[in-house]
């Protein structure tokens, strides 16, 4: 691996920070995200977090309090060795009804003490704008992303931490997963339906906004600081056709195009020709700005980030085992073994999308979310001894580093997801736990918060040690 790979882990406000009404922050999202059986339907925005009940509990709101933690934190990660660092910045706690004038200072002033912290350490900043995560207020103003008028705000908010951050961060991530809007609407981005909404038009107009506001800050990004380096990122995994049935190939095809779509216009600048048919064909016109196209064409992405948890797999007949794995729904494949939340363990389907992706972008690539969610216990020593997390890691390892060296993938970094245990987005459980470190918290919310190094926190740190030779000698 070249000799400034960005090794590091990565995590994301909304299900980490906490403090909730600490500095002046506003109500944000994850809020009035539930956990238990109302999660669901209020994270696919087909309920309405209003009529929650009042005992509900909101997991995110305390999360693992990082905001308080983060010196502990930060010294866990130099101690591993990190070279970067990836987190979010929560916008309500920048502009806590996301309409000020002026930012708000003692939230800026957190983040400016954050990445000094990762600064003293040499620990790369690399920061995700807008991690499912908007203020509260601008989905109730305006129904968040279906409008248009939450572009220039977004942008403001952009401007700000860009002017800010000038000189301390060069990595930015617009939107994190931005194809999951599709699949989990209000948690992707704010969007919740009402009765007579044309539901894959309001998802689509969304998305559009989006895409443009990406684009915008990109251009922003791109004056403030032309050494700034602007990704998009994608929820990634490949699309495995179910057998060598022509029917199942060409499903196969167009389940990978609908996650392309967003991809395909941030890094090409335009809609692909096959979402346009898409479009047609469903009878959507969009509201289109008369600058959209050329914003989008000449704001293109620096590099490319993506999450990768499992590959997918279709069957054109929809018929057999379904099988689990980050909301997108697949069918079972029988080559492969799966986590204690059914997910789909495939290594080598990092590498087959890795290349994938390279092959139709040949932008840079950064894996930004990778890992294994599993329940730990500890053991009467007081140790966790997480080998299981360990074999996942190391064989994904195993597989990016073949993409990099026998295939000539463009790879900046890697940051395995949850680096320190954190609040699960899709169940909002603690007890899915994906960290190096662990954190004493239930699903209910009880725990002393205290950090405690697993095995796999020893491992990784000599995994950053050798720059990943000491994963080449495993069979
Ligand atoms: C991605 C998200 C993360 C993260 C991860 C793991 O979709 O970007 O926020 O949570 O998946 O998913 P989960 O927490 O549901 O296990």
């Amino acid at each position: 691996m070249r000799k400034d790979f960005l090794w590091g882990g990565a995590t994301a406000a909304n299900q980490c920070e906490g403090g909730w009404k600490a500095d002046g922050r506003g109500m944000a999202i994850v809020d009035v995200i539930p956990h238990g059986k109302n999660r669901m339907p209020i994270m696919e925005g087909i309920m309405d977090y209003r009529e929650l009940p009042e005992d509900t509990n909101y997991p995110g709101r305390e999360a693992i309090d990082m905001y308080g933690h983060y010196k502990e934190d930060i010294a866990l990660f130099a101690e591993m060795g990190f070279k970067c660092y990836r987190f979010s910045f929560s916008w309500s706690r920048i502009f806590p009804t996301g309409e000020e004038t002026e930012p708000n200072e003692a939230g800026l002033k957190f983040y400016e003490d954050f990445i000094d912290e990762l600064l003293k350490y040499n620990i790369e900043p690399v920061v995700t704008i807008c991690h499912f995560d908007i203020p509260l207020a601008l989905v109730e103003k305006y129904g968040s992303w279906k409008s248009r008028k939450v572009i220039p705000l977004f942008l403001n908010y952009c401007r700000v931490v860009f002017e800010r951050f000038k000189n301390k961060v060069c990595y930015w991530i617009t939107f994190n997963e931005i194809n999951m809007l599709m699949h989990l609407p209000f948690m992707g981005a704010g969007i919740r339906f009402s009765e007579g909404d044309h539901v894959l038009k309001v998802k689509y107009q969304a998305a559009h906004n989006e895409l443009v506001a990406s684009a915008m800050a990109v251009k922003l990004a791109h004056e403030i600081n032309p050494k700034f380096q602007v990704g998009c990122m994608l929820a990634a995994g490949s699309v495995y056709p179910y057998s060598c049935n022509p029917e199942d190939v060409w499903e196969s095809l167009k389940r990978d195009r609908e996650n392309y779509f967003f991809i395909d216009v941030q890094a090409r600048g335009e809609y692909p020709v096959y979402a346009k048919k898409i479009l047609e064909r469903e009878g959507i016109h969009l509201d289109i700005g008369t600058e959209d196209i050329k914003i989008l064409k000449e704001n293109t992405v620096d590099f490319i980030s993506l999450s990768y948890y499992n590959s997918r797999c279709v069957r054109a007949d929809g018929q057999g085992e379904a099988s689990g794995g980050n909301v997108f729904a697949s069918a079972k494949n029988p080559y492969l073994r799966c986590s204690q939340w059914g997910w789909p363990i495939d290594p080598m389907g990092l590498r087959i999308t890795l290349n994938a992706l390279y092959d139709r972008y040949q932008k840079p690539l950064f894996i930004v979310e990778n890992g294994l969610g599993a329940v730990d216990t500890i053991d009467e020593d007081g140790n966790i001894y997480d080998d299981y997390r360990i074999d996942y890691l190391q064989s994904h390892i195993k597989a990016m580093m073949d993409a990099v060296d026998e295939d000539g993938v463009d790879l900046i970094g890697y940051t395995p997801w949850g680096c320190v245990d954190l609040i699960s987005a899709t169940t909002g459980e603690m007890s899915k736990r994906y960290g190096f470190i662990y954190v004493d918290k239930d699903d209910m919310g009880n725990g002393t918060l205290k950090r405690i190094r697993k095995k796999s926190f020893h491992w990784y740190k000599e995994v950053i040690a050798t720059n990943g030779e000491n994963v080449k000698t495993i069979d």
